[in-house]
């Protein structure tokens, strides 16, 4: 033989090698030397990334095998090369070191695995980037403790907007044309706004973007504050480099007063506030107010708000009290559509002012020191402390969950929410869940447990692999479970054009557990 036919003959083992072909003699795969490329990150199955000083190697390796190998440019920028395998024309499994080995005897510089790359979302509002906003990730900046947040930053890869989702603050209206909230109001499509006519007949003139329950008509100015505040903590515009970023970067909030410039307001005008909620269907009511007092017409309204599917959120309150013992309405009620949220601190204890109840106050959600935006001109923002606040993070928490599980209803949107709390020793007996809000934990509960595309699973060569049959170019998160509840990621997998991943296993990864292939978000 001559040397450069050694050379082609010791390539095409490699390829078999490679693709671990049946007929392959293994003798010739024990190639020595340790594997080349790091394996241990989540990478494409059948791909490596390559860069060679000059492209010559290309029709070299092309030639040797064009049905299994595929060599490509990675742009037309780009002098770095990937070479894949095509996996379904082998129907086994890829060594992808061998394929690395390949790369280098034909004159490859540098090889490696052609990893996946997840995004975490940083939003470039100020009060985000100087880190003010402590409940969304909480760093141990001001003295607080790393971690006690709500895990929006990772929560806002999978749901950072709920354009869709309507948020009625039933308060004392909002501020229409603040820089960081004017473009996340509601829009009543029935009304033409400015005309002096009640264009959807709904018996308020120009209620474009919600009304004012005092005064009758379509005009939610806020001239108290508590409601601007609440409203940019939901919903305050995201990654515009202006002021703060609510848990949702894009919505549509509802702004509807009953409570006046000194921060009341009756049951009547309340009830009116929620009536108008139901009519434009709301999907989720922020009530941030409440009174010792039980009134049987407000029970009677939130009765109609649950049967309307409506999530109604609530503040347990701030005057350090059980309510258990002495009740706070609407937190007391007990409709499976309340969910009543207490105040935590940045470092995840209960805030000394909150009230708490083990059997009708549902979680904690932070609420010490809450920045956001405020009423008196465009560009105010306000720091303020309260259940009041922490009920409006919960508030926007649904939202999301609801842009991304319109279909769930609100039983499960309330189940994720308290499911997916984290335990905290200060609302243990002081809460239902014992926890405190998780944004991302929430949107993760419905993941695996509503609507992620499973993939056929099949187990093959005794164990030693799983083949999986889904949808085509799709990528695939291989999970097990011990006890059929809690799974844990695997390995991410790329089907190829068939649909097809095969994914070799360890007798010990194969042993007494359940596996699913679910797809990626
Ligand atoms: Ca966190
Ligand atoms: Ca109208
Ligand atoms: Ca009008
Ligand atoms: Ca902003």
């Amino acid at each position: 033989m001559t040397a450069s036919l050694k050379k082609t003959t010791a390539r095409l083992a490699l390829i078999y090698c490679v693709v671990a072909h049946f007929s392959v003699n293994p003798a010739l795969c024990q190639e020595p030397g340790p594997p080349i490329l790091d394996l241990k990150h989540p990478h494409v199955p059948n791909r490596i990334l390559a860069t060679f000083d000059d492209a010559s190697f290309h029709s070299e390796l092309s030639a040797l095998s064009p049905a299994l190998l595929h060599v490509r440019p990675v742009s037309s920028l780009s002098s770095d090369w990937i070479i894949e395998v095509q996996p379904h024309q082998t129907g086994s499994e890829i060594d992808l070191n061998s394929l690395a080995k390949l790369a280098v005897s034909a004159g490859a510089k540098h090889v490696e695995p052609d990893y996946l790359l997840s995004v975490l979302k940083d939003p470039n509002d100020p009060a985000y980037f100087d880190r003010t906003t402590w409940w969304f990730n909480n760093v141990g900046q001001n003295g607080g403790v790393t971690d006690a947040d709500i895990d929006a930053r990772e929560a806002w890869d999978i749901q950072d907007s709920a354009s869709d989702v309507i948020i009625a603050v039933i308060d004392t209206g909002a501020r229409l044309t603040h820089e960081d909230l004017k473009d996340n109001f509601w829009n009543n499509p029935g009304e033409i706004p400015g005309n002096q006519l009640d264009d959807d007949q709904n018996g308020y003139i120009d209620d474009f973007h919600g009304i004012n329950a005092i005064n009758n008509d379509g005009n939610p100015v806020d001239d108290h504050g508590h409601g601007t505040h609440l409203a940019g903590i939901i919903a305050a515009k995201g990654n515009n480099a202006k002021g703060t970023v609510g848990v949702i970067w894009k919505g549509q909030i509802m702004p509807l007063k009953f409570m006046a410039s000194n921060g009341s307001g009756s049951v009547s005008d309340a009830i009116q506030c929620i009536d108008y909620a139901i009519n434009k269907s709301a999907q989720i009511i922020n009530a941030s107010w409440g009174n010792v007092g039980q009134s049987f017409f407000l029970e009677r309204a939130i009765r109609r708000t649950r049967d309307n599917g409506i999530v109604f959120v609530t503040a347990a309150g701030n005057s350090s009290q059980d309510i258990e013992e002495t009740p706070n309405f609407p937190a007391s009620y007990t409709f499976s559509n309340i969910i009543s949220v207490c105040a935590t601190t940045e470092r995840d204890t209960l805030v000394s002012f909150s009230n708490y109840g083990n059997l009708s106050v549902d979680l904690g959600a932070p609420g010490a020191s809450i920045y956001s935006t405020y009423f008196r001109n465009d560009a105010d923002y306000h720091e303020i402390s309260g259940s009041s606040m922490a009920a409006a993070l919960v508030s926007g928490s649904v939202a999301a969950l609801i842009q991304k599980y319109p279909d769930a209803g609100y039983e499960k949107w309330i189940e994720a929410i308290l499911q997916s709390v984290d335990s905290l020793p200060a609302l243990e007996e002081k809460t239902v869940s014992g926890g405190r809000l998780n944004l991302n934990g929430a949107l993760r509960f419905l993941q695996t447990n509503e609507d992620l595309v499973p993939a056929h699973l099949q187990w093959l060569e005794g164990n030693r692999q799983i083949r999986i049959t889904g949808s085509s170019s799709t990528l695939y998160a291989v999970e097990s479970t011990e006890d059929g509840k809690n799974w844990i990621f695997h390995q991410a997998v790329l089907t190829d054009f068939d649909g097809i991943a095969l994914i070799p296993m360890s007798s010990t990864q194969s042993s007494s557990k359940w596996y699913r292939a679910i797809t990626v978000e």
